[in-house]
């Protein structure tokens, strides 16, 4: 089912797997904390909406969205009963090249960890061009990326379940 572009409440809840019983890591970039917070509560909402238990989901709060790949891959090794982790970050272009880095940084961490190792890390991480970009998908007019993370990470644990 194509997800692209909606909320939670736009989705077929009856299509998602089953994850009462399922655990779940999120790292948290304190950078750009105004919507690494509302990206979080997006995401660890829609865990709960699908039966999640609170005792069930673990956070880490990392310094910027560079430290991620690190906190991500010491999660994975903390916790290898976990099924999914959310990786959730904000990058805003700034006048020099840092937000390039950063954001080439991340992706590319990240998209290593799931290359190497068997927990699957979900890319949580806006890269806008201004604060009101980043708003309006942290729980704004065009919806919250970290509930469709969650939504991701269900599915991603349902997939690596099934394909054991
Ligand atoms: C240095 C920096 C800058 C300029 N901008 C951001 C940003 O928009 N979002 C973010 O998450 N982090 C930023 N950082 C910090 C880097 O991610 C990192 O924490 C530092 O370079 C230290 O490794």
């Amino acid at each position: 089912m194509a997800t692209q572009g909606k909320n939670l409440s736009e989705y077929d809840k009856s299509q998602m797997p089953e994850a009462k019983n399922f655990r779940f890591g999120l790292v948290v970039a304190e950078w750009n904390e105004n919507i690494t917070e509302g990206l979080f509560k997006g995401a660890f909402d829609t865990l709960k909406e699908n039966g999640v238990i609170n005792e069930n989901i673990v956070r880490w709060d990392v310094p910027g969205s560079f430290e991620l790949i690190y906190g991500c891959k010491k999660m994975q090794q903390s916790y290898d009963m976990l099924d999914a982790i959310i990786a959730i970050g904000s990058v805003i272009e700034g006048e020099t090249k840092h937000f390039d880095f950063v954001c080439q940084g991340v992706t590319q961490g990240i998209k290593d960890l799931n290359i190497q190792n068997d927990i699957p890390v979900i890319f949580c991480v806006l890269t806008d061009q201004n604060m009101q970009q980043a708003i309006d998908r942290s729980g704004g007019k065009f919806g919250n990326k970290g509930s469709e993370a969650a939504v991701t990470a269900i599915k991603m644990a349902q997939l690596r379940i099934d394909a054991k």
